[in-house]
């Protein structure tokens, strides 16, 4: 089974996120926008993995989520893999508040992945973003890019992740569909200080610490 980790944020966000991008939608037709029901952060991209691997798997991924405590995010911005956009295959929209934590938490969880040796192909670094739309071809989205770096989202508190098998059209689905096998809660925060670092500040939100919207993801 194909499988990956991902932090799935609330309707509440997902519906701001929705409205900011509609009116662009359109603006470049070779893309394809992600279904809503679809919108995730990938943590740690796993691959194909066996029954074995699996079993073997979850403890550890139990564990390592358990490890990191809540975090205060936000999406703003937008931007494109790769580079500026003018060849883009991605164009995504980034996270700020609690990036730390979200780069310690899949740090743990891509550890985990490859403690049993799920991990596909060399680890590209985690660069925090989600995927807004993908193009089978390079295409320009410099016009795209620009009107949604004024997006600012109303900061959420992340309390849990997920682990999300996804299923390829072919004979039994007739398009991508992901299904949530597990749901592991992340700590609650301590109060003062974070386990291992700085938190966002105990619940603020969470922004000014790692930087505004307009930075790589
Ligand atoms: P992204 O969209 O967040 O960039 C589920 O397939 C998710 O895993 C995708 O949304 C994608 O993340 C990520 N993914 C897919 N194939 C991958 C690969 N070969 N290496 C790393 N991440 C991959």
């Amino acid at each position: 089974m194909r499988l990956f980790v991902a932090l799935v944020p609330p309707p509440d966000i997902l519906d701001e996120l929705e409205e900011a991008v509609r009116p662009h939608r359109d603006t470049v037709p070779e893309l394809r926008w992600i279904r809503r029901d679809l919108l995730h952060v990938t943590l740690t991209f796993l691959g194909e993995v066996d029954d074995r691997t699996f079993d073997r798997l979850l403890p550890r991924l139990e564990r390592a989520v358990g490890r990191h405590e809540r975090m205060t995010l936000s999406l703003a911005g937008a931007g494109a893999f790769p580079g500026s956009g003018a060849h883009a295959r991605v164009l995504w929209t980034g996270l700020y508040g609690d990036r730390r934590g979200l780069a310690r938490l899949a740090a743990s969880t891509t550890a985990a992945g490859r403690r049993v040796g799920t991990l596909p192909d060399k680890h590209r670094g985690f660069r925090p973003h989600l995927t807004l739309a993908r193009s089978r071809r390079p295409v320009d989205v410099r016009s795209l890019i620009e009107p949604l770096a004024a997006f600012a989202g109303t900061p959420w508190t992340a309390d849990s992740v997920q682990l999300m098998r996804s299923h390829l059209p072919g004979r039994d689905y007739s398009q991508v569909s992901y299904e949530p096998l597990k749901t592991w809660s992340l700590k609650q925060r301590s109060g003062g200080q974070s386990s291992g670092g700085q938190s966002s500040g105990g619940g603020g939100a969470g922004r000014s610490a790692s930087g505004g919207p307009h930075g790589t993801p």
